[in-house]
């Protein structure tokens, strides 16, 4: 047996799989899957709080008919807990947050607050017309536009954090802002032809992450985000189950 990833390392499961019974009373349960930048987000606000829970993995290219009265869109995360069950990556981060014991991780000044969100706001936009029409696209010349659009993103970034005048977005520790935006800055430093290095405040972030006891847990090698990306685009229901995998 590998030992827990922060990520969770079970097997993915597929749709000829049989509904696993509930979780017993009290146990917090994340449908996740392993290379998911939505779990990940609320994964490391799980690992931040020292919240425990299980994990059960979903193979998305071959979905269990029964994890769709969960999630009608059938998305990964999913939480499940005494009967309750709430999903995307930012509400579950959120409820988390706000019911579990450990560390306050959401801003709670309104205006520093309301600055984070717009971030994450210009953030999304870097993130789905950067990274992943980069990541989908076989044109050249989509690709290279996509990088274009994560450079500007990177400088708007740095931007930010270096007139933020504080170790992370957050504070002097990462709160719920850095882990909402830290999972794709991750996947996009392993994967985009841009060097972090040349853009020194989001690099010296980036690096600060990296001692970040919630980032470690929850931490793949590029190499091994890279590998995942290759399979997935390739149409592979065994993406998911590479790196370490309990069986
Ligand atoms: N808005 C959702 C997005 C989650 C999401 O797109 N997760 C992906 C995996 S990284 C997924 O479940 N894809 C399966 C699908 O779209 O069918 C959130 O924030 O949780």
């Amino acid at each position: 047996m590998v030992v827990g990833h922060g990520m969770g390392n079970s097997v993915h499961l597929r749709e000829d799989s049989v509904e696993p019974s509930p979780p017993a009373k009290g146990v917090l349960r994340v449908y996740g899957m392993k290379f998911c930048p939505y779990v990940h987000r609320l994964k490391l606000v799980l690992a931040a709080k020292g919240v425990k829970h299980e994990t059960v993995n979903i193979n998305l290219k071959s979905k269990p008919k029964w994890y769709f009265a969960k999630n009608p869109a059938g998305k990964v995360p999913t939480i499940e807990c005494d009967g309750i069950v709430i999903y995307e990556s930012d509400i579950t981060s959120e409820y988390a947050d706000a019911v579990y014991p450990g560390r306050k991780l959401a801003t709670t000044e309104p205006l520093k607050l309301a600055k984070e969100k717009m971030l994450l706001s210009h953030w999304a936009q870097t993130v789905s017309n950067g990274f992943y029409r980069y990541g989908y696209s076989k044109d050249d010349e989509v690709k290279a536009t996509a990088v274009e659009v994560a450079k500007t993103g990177f400088v708007k970034l740095a931007a930010y954090l270096e007139s933020n005048g504080s170790t992370f977005i957050c504070g002097s520790q990462p709160g719920l802002t850095d882990y909402m935006l830290y999972p794709h800055l991750e996947r996009m430093n392993a994967i985009l032809p841009v060097k972090l290095s040349q853009y020194p405040p989001l690099k010296a972030y980036f690096d600060k992450m990296q001692g970040d006891p919630a980032v470690q847990a929850c931490r793949f090698s590029d190499e091994l985000h890279c590998e995942f990306v290759n399979k997935a685009l390739a149409g592979s229901k065994e993406a998911y189950d590479i790196g370490p995998v309990e069986k």
